[in-house]
């Protein structure tokens, strides 16, 4: 038997999955463990549901199950500690959420499934356990793609509602899918014709939780705007954070300020600088590097410490490890770990501060500006231009570029792809697939950049809003006529909600790459061919022929 399997991210060992140890980093025992919490999670969930359908709304549940996905996405939590101690945390959820269901009377099901009643707080039971409830437990190889499929696009979902939650901005309507999606993974009598229509709804949720994620985000901070970002250095000390988490973004530059401490993001951290109320902010210097993989030697030449608010951590190297903070569901083991708010007051930065200011200011690795900001409604602004472009045939074509960057030498594509491209093209950004070409010269088109980021890769959404815009606007039947290219990167579990989004808007013909994920079955891979047009990437050259014809 193998040590674990894991085949949820796109480096998955030999393009099927991790056996002994993960290409992230993931050792096999906290891979059993992250099984072992998405089997609680599913026990948590059927109680949930059920105390749902009798109009009990818990909330302690759904955010039990939301956090827990978070803590087994790809380069999130690598803490074996961690994960056991929310395994156990689940044990209590469970408790409390039958106690409340028996004082309403609700008697549970004979048959309950076992994710929901298995408990022990033996650890070596725990692991024992862990190492049977994984994917593989589940025999039939195109059941279990398409279970996995709607778990990956849950875990998804489960990322941004946590962002958004942490803003103030919770839906019932989504926690409620997620409670009954999670749930149905546990049937055994489920198939294919009851699976397929709970990817296509998980679609559809992954379009509402970038919607209400999008509304946290720009009714906290103002709509993103174009903004020429500084990717230079400054003579200060300074901390550099990375992840999604923008209430972590806003309270580390409110406790920074007037501290002589500078503030500078990385990766997907990026789309912060376009947003008005962190602008403000003289001591938030720009953004330093580039994708997660290269945060090895980038860390290294930026001196002071890290703060990661979600994924991606990359195994820190023992020389900046003592410099490396995770906060919220990241973590790593023998690294600080910064508490959750407790209720009605802030996180608390000042071990990190402290950290800073003894630490020497950056080393520049790059300088000058990148452009970037421009999400639906700054693009919806420029609309005019951008349809008058169109119209005289100065635009003849967009292509989204949406996703993930990752560290396999076959995404070099994307940076090719991007300089070959004709100078009459335009490319939709968003997440950190931006950084294989965010930074070269690839002008503009009457003062329209050829690179228009959107923001973190949740704000895929406003590229979707963009197309429907501009659908409207040529008065257009379907999203698929517009001159709009797919041509997406996918890394981890976000981008499957990303991509299952994209499906769920009725966008056809994606292209996708720079790998099939593993866990799409060939049956389930055939499926998505047929009914949605998906194919991999090529090679560039070919490719670029194909989209302009
Ligand atoms: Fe990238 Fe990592 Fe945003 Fe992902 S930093 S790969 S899809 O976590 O979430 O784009
Ligand atoms: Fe392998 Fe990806 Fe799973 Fe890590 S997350 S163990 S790299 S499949």
């Amino acid at each position: 038997m193998d040590n674990m399997f894991c085949y949820q991210c796109q480096e998955a060992s030999k393009g099927v999955g991790c056996t002994v140890k993960g290409v992230c980093g993931k050792t096999d025992e906290v891979s059993n463990l992250q099984d072992l919490l998405v089997f609680i999670s599913k026990g948590v969930a059927v109680l949930n549901n059920i105390a749902k359908k009798n109009e009990l709304t818990l909330s302690e549940a759904d955010e039990y199950i939301y956090e827990a996905l978070f803590m087994t996405i790809t380069n999130a939590n690598f803490d074996d500690q961690k994960i056991l101690d929310k395994i156990k945390e689940g044990f209590e959820v469970r408790k409390s959420i039958t106690q409340k269901l028996a004082a309403l009377g609700v008697e549970l099901p004979s048959d309950i499934h076992s994710s929901a009643i298995w408990y022990s707080d033996d650890v070596e039971e725990l692991e024992r356990k862990a190492i049977l409830v994984g994917v593989k437990s589940e025999a039939d190889e195109d059941i279990r793609s398409l279970k996995e499929l709607v778990v990956y696009g849950l875990k998804g979902v489960a990322a941004y509602a946590e962002h958004a939650a942490n803003l103030g901005f919770t839906n019932e309507d989504i926690f409620a899918f997620i409670s009954k999606a999670l749930a149905e993974t546990t049937r055994t009598d489920i198939g294919m014709d009851e699976l397929v229509p709970l990817v296509m709804e998980t679609g559809k949720f992954g379009v509402d939780v970038m919607a209400l994620l999008d509304k946290a985000n720009t009714q906290s901070y103002g709509n993103p705007e174009i903004t020429e970002v500084n990717i230079g250095v400054r003579n200060n000390p300074a901390i550099l954070i990375s992840g999604h988490d923008l209430k972590d973004m806003e309270e580390l530059l409110q406790q920074t300020n007037g501290t002589g401490v500078d503030v500078y993001t990385h990766s997907e951290m990026l789309p912060a600088n376009y947003y008005p109320k962190f602008k403000k902010y003289e001591h938030f210097v720009g953004n330093y590097g580039n994708a997660w993989w290269k945060q090895k030697e980038e860390i290294e030449a930026f001196n002071g410490p890290v703060l990661f608010t979600t994924n991606c951590i990359v195994p820190p190297t023992d020389s900046y490890k003592d410099r490396v903070y995770t906060t919220g569901s990241s973590g790593f083991p023998g690294v600080k770990h910064i508490a959750d708010r407790e209720d009605g007051k802030t996180k608390d930065f000042s071990e990190i501060i402290e950290h800073a200011k003894k630490c020497a200011s950056p080393k520049q690795i790059e300088e000058g500006t990148i452009v970037g900001g421009f999400a639906h409604n700054q693009v919806i602004q420029l609309a005019d231009k951008v349809v008058d472009a169109v119209k005289s045939g100065a635009i003849k074509k967009f292509f989204v570029m949406a996703g993930c960057d990752g560290r396999m030498k076959s995404r070099d594509y994307y940076t090719d792809f991007s300089q070959q491209l004709p100078d009459d093209t335009v490319i939709l950004t968003a997440g950190c697939a931006k950084y294989r070409y965010n930074k070269l010269p690839l002008g503009d088109i009457g003062g329209i950049p050829r690179v228009l980021d959107a923001g973190q890769c949740n704000d895929s959404y406003s590229l979707a809003v963009i197309a429907m815009k501009l659908k409207e606007v040529f008065e257009l039947n379907d999203i698929n006529e517009l001159p709009i290219v797919y041509n997406i990167a996918w890394y981890e579990q976000k981008a499957v909600i990303v991509l299952l989004a994209l499906l769920y808007l009725g966008v056809k013909d994606i292209h996708l790459g720079p790998t099939l994920p593993a866990f799409l079955s060939p049956a389930v891979a055939d499926f998505l061919v047929k009914e949605f047009g998906i194919s991999m990437k090529g090679d560039v050259e070919a490719d670029i022929e194909k989209f302009m014809a």
